[in-house]
């Protein structure tokens, strides 16, 4: 069970942060009130919600998943890969220093939380532009010492391995078709998201609720389909920037 977010306000400049999506510019007010929606809905779900202000200097601010991985016995600092974004990981430290040990990673290892995801005691590390191999070495090396498991997996066309995998819970994840085949993805049961909904593939698990991006019917309608509770949330300024509901946050 998580316990706490620490969130990110966005920036004023969140419009000069880094984008591939070709859906226009953020509209600023709108979203800080998804971005109140989103902390209301973690805080819903029992987490005590850290709220930092934007951070100038660092249009991608909000989307704190990448600047680190807290686990149950450190937090592990991410040399971000992203060079406009290099620097963000010094706000986030000493926030995070309050709750866990820190372990840092340093360049020329680069990794991005994005690439991270955790499975009970795995961690699978997405091979990205962002994340590179010493950057995955090093966070092996840092979450082996408390006993979990590390596989590093070679992402597709996604930004991050988290663009592209989810776990919603269990034993499922939501995966693109590039990650259907993958071996180090055998044991799950795999939810393909095909590319017209892919944006949906990053959903939040959290405390047992599937919390879903609104405006993907498809997936929507398989999620609700396998009995859980279920949130559906508005981020659609956030992925204009390329940002999806699990960026929006650092859950502990
Ligand atoms: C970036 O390109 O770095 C931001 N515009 C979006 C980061 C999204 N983060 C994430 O998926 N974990």
């Amino acid at each position: 069970m998580f316990t706490h977010a620490i969130t990110r306000l966005p920036s004023r400049q969140m419009d000069k942060g880094i984008t591939t999506a070709a859906l226009g510019q953020p509209d600023y007010e709108l979203a800080v009130k998804q971005h109140g929606a989103y902390r209301q809905a973690l805080s819903d779900l029992g987490l005590e919600v850290t709220v930092l202000e934007a951070e100038p200097g660092y249009p991608d601010c909000c989307f704190v998943e990448d600047t680190a991985v807290v686990c149950a016995q450190a937090a592990i600092i991410a040399p971000l890969g992203a060079s406009s974004r290099q620097g963000e990981q010094d706000t986030i430290e000493p926030v995070l220093a309050r709750h866990r040990p820190i372990v840092r990673v340093v360049n020329p290892a680069l990794f991005e939380g994005g690439d991270v995801l955790q499975v009970n005691d795995t961690f699978y590390i997405g091979l990205s532009e962002r994340t590179n191999r010493a950057g995955a070495q090093a966070f092996c090396a840092a979450v082996s010492a408390h006993g979990y498991q590390c596989h590093a997996v070679l992402c597709g066309p996604g930004l991050h391995l988290k663009t592209d995998v989810n776990v919603i819970g269990g034993n499922t994840l939501l995966v693109s078709p590039h990650f259907m085949d993958y071996p180090e993805f055998e044991g799950f049961e795999r939810i393909v998201v095909e590319d017209d909904e892919a944006y949906a593939r990053n959903c939040l698990f959290v405390n047992g609720t599937i919390i879903v991006p609104d405006g993907f019917p498809k997936t929507l309608a398989r999620i609700k389909a396998l009995g859980r509770p279920v949130v559906v949330l508005d981020v659609s300024e956030y992925r204009k920037m390329d940002g999806g509901l699990t960026c929006l946050s650092l859950r502990f």
